[in-house]
């Protein structure tokens, strides 16, 4: 039971946000990390994030990823509430093409840090990259297939060469 707990939660502003986190979970389901998923929001759901918070390390979880979109308060909001390692990915918006989001969440006062990550598909890829690596420095099976995957990317880089020629 233990070693199918959720170590990392990915959590979104709203289900619109799901495109763009979805490629943070296919990282987590590739390298085979337990996570759970949950649409929370800063400003619909204000109590829900404040328990989601609270509750989160004795609730087994390593690692929080925050994906929002627009005034993007909830990777900050559930930082303050938290002491675990919170990923924000700003999520592209339509009115300002996620400028809005990135500055919503990298800029956050000095004293609670969110680690933020590019805008939209490939934040959330990294975000979950940036999981699979914080969870290796205790986990030496994680650490070797993290090295295998940048193994293959600089195999397809080869490849890719090979194949101009
Ligand atoms: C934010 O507002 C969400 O993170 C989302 O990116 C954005 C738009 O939400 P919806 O109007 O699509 O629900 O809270």
């Amino acid at each position: 039971m233990t070693a199918n707990k959720p170590q990392v939660a990915v959590i979104m502003g709203s289900a619109s946000d799901w495109e763009t986190m979805r490629h943070a979970c296919e990282m987590l389901d590739r390298f085979e990390v337990p996570y759970m998923k949950q649409v929370i929001s800063a400003h619909r759901t204000p109590e829900l994030m404040g328990q989601f918070a609270h509750e989160a390390r004795e609730n087994g979880l390593k690692v929080i990823i925050a994906g929002a979109g627009g005034a993007a308060h909830l990777p900050g909001m559930v930082a303050a509430q938290t002491t675990l390692p919170v990923i924000g990915v700003p999520v592209r918006s339509h009115a300002l093409s996620g400028w809005d989001s990135l500055l919503s969440i990298v800029q956050m006062p000095g004293g609670i840090p969110v680690a933020t990550t590019a805008v939209g598909n490939s934040g959330a890829t990294n975000a979950g990259l940036l999981a699979v690596s914080i969870l290796s420095t205790t986990d030496k099976h994680l650490a070797d297939a993290l090295q295998e995957y940048r193994d293959e990317l600089k195999k397809k880089v080869e490849q890719s060469n090979a194949e101009l020629i």
